[in-house]
C-alpha cells in the first residue's frame, strides 16, 4: 500500500526535519480543501455553480462561480489551520493578513484557486496551484512581505481536478504525486519522484497569439512546426489545454516545453501568467523535476516581485528546450544559424 500524503509528511519530517509541524499542518490543511474543491468541481451543473458572477477580481477578469467558491473555500480553511501569518490570492486584490483572535504561524500562501477558469462550463481539466513562503520578521506584515524570489518558496504544488485528482507537492526534495483515492478520502503516493524527460517532442502554446509574438518566440516555433526540415532534424507535437495546471502536468508526466510568452498586444505587459501563485510554484516543481523555467531571459525563481499580482513571461519544461528557446532570446537571434 503507498504511503497517503499524511504519512509522507511524517516520513520527511522524521528523516529530514521539513516540513515542521507548521508546514506539515498548512500543506495537509490545501490538500484537504483541495478535495472540498474537487467535490464542488465534480458537481458540474447539479452543484449551482457553473458560468460567471457580475464581478471582476484584481487583474479586471470576471469571475467564474467556481473561481469565487474555490477562493472561498481555501481561505477560511487555511486561515483557521494555525500556520499562516497572511493569505494572497488570485481572486483577492489585498492580502489578508490572519486576524490577531486567532491562531497565527510562520508562514505565507499564495494561491490561483481554480486556474484555467475557461475550462469550467466545458469540463476540461482544471487545477489549485500554492506557493508557500516564510513570513520575515522585523519588519510590518505587508503586501511587501510577500515580495520574495520564487527560490524562497518552501512548499508549492497544485492539484489537478481532471480524469483523477492529483495533489503534486514539492518541499524542496523532489516532486512527488499523490492520487485522490474517492472511497476512502486519502491521497496516496502513486507518483514519487517525478522526473521530466531532457528531450521532447511536444510543445503547448496558444498558437492563436503567432501574429503577436516577438521574434525570438516566432523563430522558435516556426522551427518546431518545420519539424524534420529544419534545424531541429525531428517532428514536434502540439498540446494546448489552456489550463497551466493541466499542461504542466502533462509536461511532467511524459516531457514538453510550455510557453506563454509576453507579445506585441500590449508592450507593457510581460506575459499573461502571474509571477507569485502561477509562475513560481509552477518554476520550482519544474526544476525540482529536473526541468528548467525561464521567462525568456532569467529564471523565473531569481526575478524579485515588484507586485503581488504582476505577471510575467513564462518557459517552462523539459531543459534543453527551454535552454534553446531562453538562447534565442538573450542573443536577439530571429534568423536560422
Ligand atoms: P486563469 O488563472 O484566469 O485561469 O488564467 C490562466 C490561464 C492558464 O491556466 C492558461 O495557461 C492560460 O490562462 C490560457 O490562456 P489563453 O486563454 O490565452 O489560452
Ligand atoms: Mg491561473
Amino acid at each position: 500500500m503507498p504511503p497517503t500524503l499524511n504519512q509522507f509528511l511524517s516520513r520527511a519530517h522524521r528523516e529530514h526535519s521539513v516540513p515542521d509541524a507548521h508546514l506539515q499542518r498548512l500543506i495537509g490543511t490545501i490538500a484537504e480543501a483541495c478535495k472540498t474543491i474537487a467535490h464542488q468541481v465534480g458537481k458540474g451543473a447539479l452543484g449551482d455553480a457553473l458560468g460567471s458572477t457580475e464581478r471582476e477580481n484584481a487583474q479586471g477578469e470576471i469571475q467564474k462561480k467556481l473561481d469565487v467558491i474555490a477562493n472561498h473555500i481555501l481561505l477560511e480553511e487555511a486561515a483557521a489551520c494555525g500556520a499562516l501569518a497572511a493569505i494572497a490570492s488570485e481572486e483577492m486584490e489585498r492580502i489578508q493578513i490572519v486576524p490577531d483572535h486567532a491562531s497565527k504561524g510562520p508562514y505565507l500562501l499564495l494561491f490561483d484557486p481554480l486556474d484555467g477558469s475557461s475550462n469550467i462550463d466545458v469540463n476540461v481539466s482544471i487545477g489549485t496551484i500554492f506557493s508557500v513562503l516564510k513570513r520575515p520578521y522585523g519588519e510590518p506584515l505587508t503586501e511587501c512581505s510577500f515580495l520574495q524570489t520564487g527560490s524562497k518558496q518552501v512548499a508549492a504544488g497544485y492539484a489537478v481536478y481532471g480524469p483523477q485528482t492529483m495533489f503534486v507537492l514539492t518541499i524542496g526534495d523532489g516532486v512527488h504525486g499523490f492520487t485522490l483515492d474517492c472511497t476512502t478520502g486519502t491521497w496516496q503516493l502513486t507518483h514519487p519522484s517525478l522526473r521530466i524527460p531532457e528531450h521532447t517532442h511536444e510543445y503547448a502554446i496558444n498558437a492563436s497569439n503567432a501574429r503577436h509574438w516577438y521574434a525570438p518566440v516566432q523563430r522558435y516555433i516556426e522551427e518546431l512546426i518545420a519539424g524534420k526540415a529544419s534545424v531541429r532534424g525531428q517532428d514536434f507535437n502540439m498540446r494546448w489545454i489552456a489550463s497551466m495546471v493541466s499542461d504542466v502536468h502533462r509536461i511532467l508526466m511524459r516531457g514538453g516545453i510550455f510557453m506563454y510568452p509576453a507579445d506585441r498586444r500590449q508592450p507593457s505587459r510581460p506575459g499573461k501568467l502571474r509571477l507569485m501563485y502561477e509562475a513560481n510554484p509552477m518554476a520550482w516543481i519544474t526544476e525540482q523535476a529536473g526541468g528548467a523555467a525561464t521567462n525568456g531571459y532569467q529564471r523565473i525563481l531569481d526575478l524579485i516581485p515588484g507586485q503581488l499580482h504582476e505577471r510575467v513571461a513564462v518557459f517552462l519544461g523539459s531543459k534543453q528546450e527551454v535552454e534553446r528557446v531562453t538562447h534565442y532570446h538573450r542573443t536577439g537571434s530571429c534568423f536560422p544559424e
